[in-house]
């Protein structure tokens, strides 16, 4: 790698060539009358085909070396944008960046141009994105699966402080300049239909699936390119389409309109990412979405694998299968099908390899986020791999009854088939019968997994059930969204730490030095400027950079409790307007979060923080001491301007819930301090920063569950807190909603007569006196910013590198391939 980090050498007037072509043969403009938006994608085109070349050359050279990879299935991808990430990666970034100056353009600019590919809901598909980016910067060969979703995310917007949502066309009419059609990788995915015996010519009893319909899939690749390297690997996303765009006999017969509608039905698989996070609908078309990505990769891994000359009996040694999450579960019966009915295996023979391929992620415990499929569903759409599921499910209870003989309750437990007036499938019963790992996603989670989520299966399958603690790309999550922090971690430490995040310990024995300290913390203010400045132009709302940011940026969940953090919010306002006594440091609130759209909690939780900051930001009383933000349609890029600008991280879901969580990390390596519970990957940052550099609040996982079965009641805590009882009773006049009390009631309602389900009441006394040594510590700013570079400095652990290897190692058994 040469300065710069570039991996190869740069033709300036080659490259700016490639662009002017683009514009115009490509894009029809010319270079008088082009949109910076023509630009963009001029330049976008340019550069993929410099990606693609590369990727071309890695797909050839892991083909001829027999290279054993992962192939990593999910259902979401949130990639955001990559035409910056991509220079940043390929080491092109200043040269571009003077190229397209030459050209009258400023590079800054044009990368706003961008829409963010929002093809995930938050962190399981962010986690994805962060993995293929740590699989090609360590050169672990790699294919992600996925799909090609016609609309991403919906993208939300405000009206009168509610969420609206409207679809996202993320490719635009023009197409996204990323993205390359493959259409020799076409593959063809069979539904419905029946199963029918029949002998073959050997004489065996077989079976055969006799479709009703098959539909069409169509590869398209994005370019995942290496950090400092030229290896560039596919993100494969595949589209549905009709097999036979017209049903000809109906055309024929002058049914013009009618003979479409195949057409369109087939269209309707990739049509939309389904917008929930954390909660299974179980909705016949997801699982038509599934049933087609899986279908696809599969037959798209068996494809590399026979054309680069493998055996098909070789398949388990040379490729390995991740399943984020369950959404990709019926792979492991799809492979079972192809190897028995197609490459006429036995069972046992196809079971050795299945359950020597898959491994399996394990992202929840939320019992509303399990995946069940019932079984009627799968029976009408996949008939053959009911049949498969079966078969599975009837071994496996052989094997329990030798382990637990006459023990039913263990088998209805245990069994992937569970009882009752609708008999569905679970999928995660599934997963931990047929892989030969199963992790959770940070320490805590990965123990709970064993102990609540699975005990049987961990005593059945000794070692199967394991840990991979989650990680970030510090590529994106450092080095992209925070040049002024990287040029200083650069000066003290190297310029290599992006690739080898252990560098950044080296900051430690700069945290009290004062020079350096002020040099954090007045990068930290511009980031902080760089935010205002943003919310200024896009909300109208004028902020000070003095006060403290404080930032709960994640998905609109109860169980991360944004209530909580409004409820200390209105505790704030209450004391600011009736304790004369009372002084605090000015505070900016700052929410980004999308709520799935038929989640109306989470949706009366928005509006209420909405209208709430609607008052608060107006109010003369308050000084100037409270601000609150509610940005609206938070998303990848937006995120990129948050996670540096913010001087506090809120995570503060109910202890045992949040899995791991990643935009904590994201925040405390920007130099955020946590305000957070014992739950998910918290208690593995604590362990890294210490205790003084971090803010731990709140009841822990046995605590939680202790209170839970005493039969807990919210009420003790309202009686028994004034400033709780203030908080919640704001919630039931029109003090934020100017005649109309009550709109804001169903929060306290839930908290109260609902139960509490997630806590709140119980850990608000605490959150509070926490927030309160926040405010506290960071009036003694030196001190503040010593705690502020040792959370840059200690979070070398939470690499997604860092994450990957440790996949490769315990996991996948992989080794790097240099190009
Ligand atoms: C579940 C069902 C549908 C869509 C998403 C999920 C989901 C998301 N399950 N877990 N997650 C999150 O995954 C992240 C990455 O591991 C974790 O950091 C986070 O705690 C999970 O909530």
């Amino acid at each position: 790698m040469s300065k710069n980090g570039q991996t190869q050498q740069f033709d300036k007037a080659a490259f700016q060539a490639a662009v002017e072509k683009h514009l115009t043969t490509t894009y029809a403009a010319t270079v008088e009358n082009a949109t910076p938006r023509n630009w963009y994608m001029a330049m976008g085109k340019a550069l993929a085909e410099i990606s693609t070349g590369n990727l071309l050359a890695t797909e050839q050279q892991l083909a001829s070396e027999k290279a054993r990879s992962v192939n990593y299935l999910s259902l979401e991808f949130l990639i955001g944008r990559l035409t910056g990430n991509n220079l940043i990666s390929m080491g092109l970034y200043e040269d571009v960046a003077a190229a397209m100056e030459e050209l009258g353009q400023n590079l800054t600019d044009l990368l706003e141009e961008e829409r963010d590919p929002a093809l995930g809901n938050g962190g399981l598909g962010r986690l994805a994105a962060c993995f293929m980016d740590s699989l090609a910067a360590q050169e672990y060969p790699a294919v992600g699966y996925g799909l090609h979703y016609e609309y991403g995310l919906f993208r939300q917007s405000f009206v009168d402080g509610r969420q609206v949502e409207a679809p996202d066309a993320w490719r635009g009419i023009e197409g996204y300049p990323w993205e390359v059609v493959r259409p020799e990788l076409t593959q063809h995915v069979s539904l419905y239909g029946h199963v029918e015996a029949y002998v073959d010519d050997a004489g065996n009893n077989c079976r055969r699936w006799v479709p009703g319909m098959t539909v069409e899939g169509i590869a398209w690749d994005l370019p995942i390119v290496g950090y400092g390297n030229n290896s560039v690997y596919p993100l494969r996303l595949w589209e549905c389409r009709s097999s036979a765009p017209f049903n000809l006999s109906r055309f024929n017969d002058g049914d013009y309109v009618g003979a479409q509608y195949p057409a369109l039905e087939a269209g309707n698989v990739t049509k939309v990412l389904y917008p929930n996070d954390n909660h299974d609908q179980g909705k016949a078309l997801r699982l038509m979405q599934q049933y087609f990505h899986c279908a696809c990769s599969v037959a798209d891994i068996l494809r590399r694998h026979l054309a680069a000359g493998n055996k098909i009996e070789d398949l388990a040694a040379l490729e390995t299968i991740q399943l984020n999450d369950t959404h990709p579960t019926i792979a492991i019966p799809e492979l079972m099908r192809v190897l028995i009915d197609d490459f006429k295996m036995s069972w046992d023979q196809a079971w050795e390899i299945c359950s020597h391929t898959f491994a399996y992620t394990n992202h929840t415990l939320l019992p509303e986020a399990l995946e069940t499929w019932s079984e009627a569903l799968i029976q009408q759409m996949l008939p053959r791999h009911m049949e498969i599921i079966f078969e599975i499910n009837h071994r496996f209870m052989l094997q329990v009854e030798k382990t637990w003989p006459g023990n039913n309750e263990v088998k209805r437990k245990l069994s992937i088939i569970q009882e009752g007036p609708q008999r569905m499938v679970r999928m995660a019963n599934l997963c931990v019968v047929s892989t030969y790992a199963v992790n959770g996603v940070a320490a805590l989670h990965s123990e709970l997994v064993k102990r609540d989520l699975f005990p049987e299966f961990n005593e059945l399958f000794p070692g199967r059930l394991t840990n991979v603690t989650n990680g970030v790309t510090p590529r994106r999550w450092i080095k992209y969204c925070n040049p002024g922090l990287s040029a200083l971690i650069s000066e003290k430490v190297g310029d290599d730490w992006p690739a080898h995040l252990e560098k950044i310990a080296g900051l430690e024995k700069f945290a009290d030095d004062e020079a350096f300290q002020q040099r954090y913390m007045a990068v930290k203010k511009e980031n902080k400027q760089r935010l205002a400045d943003w919310i200024n132009e896009n909300m109208g709302i004028e902020l000070d950079t003095n006060a403290i940011f404080d930032i709960q940026i994640k998905r609109l969940h109860e169980y991360k409790r944004q209530h909580l953090n409004l409820l200390h919010i209105l505790s704030l306002y209450h004391r600011l307007l009736n304790d004369p006594t009372f002084d605090m440091h000015p505070r900016v609130f700052i929410f980004g979060a999308k709520a799935a759209p038929g989640y109306a909690l989470a949706k009366d939780i928005i509006f209420a923080i909405n209208k709430v900051a609607e008052k608060v930001n107006n109010d003369e009383r308050l000084g100037g001491k409270l601000k609150v933000v509610f940005i609206p349609d938070y998303r990848v890029s937006l995120a990129e301007i948050l996670f540096p600008a913010a001087d506090v991280s809120e995570q503060i879901s109910t202890a045992g819930k949040e899995a791991s969580g990643t935009g904590n990390m994201k925040f405390a390596m920007n130099g955020a301090l946590t305000i957070g519970t014992m739950d998910g990957a918290n208690v593995e940052m604590r362990e890294e920063v210490g205790d003084d550099n971090i803010f731990i609040f709140g009841l822990l996982v046995d605590e939680v569950q202790k209170l839970k079965n005493e039969g807990y009641d919210p009420y003790r805590y309202y009686h028994a807190d004034s400033l709780l009882r203030a908080a919640l009773e704001l919630l039931n006049t029109d003090e934020f909603t100017p005649g109309h009390p009550g709109q804001l009631a169903a929060i306290r309602q839930n908290l109260l007569d609902g139960g509490d389900p997630y806590l709140v009441l119980a850990d608000f006394a605490d959150y509070v006196k926490t927030h309160e040594e926040i405010d506290a510590q960071y009036r003694d700013q030196k001190t503040w910013a010593r705690k502020a570079i040792l959370n840059t400095a200690l979070m070398s652990k939470f690499s997604s590198d860092r994450s990957i290897r440790d996949y490769a190692n315990n996991i996948w058994k992989l080794e790097p391939v240099k190009r």
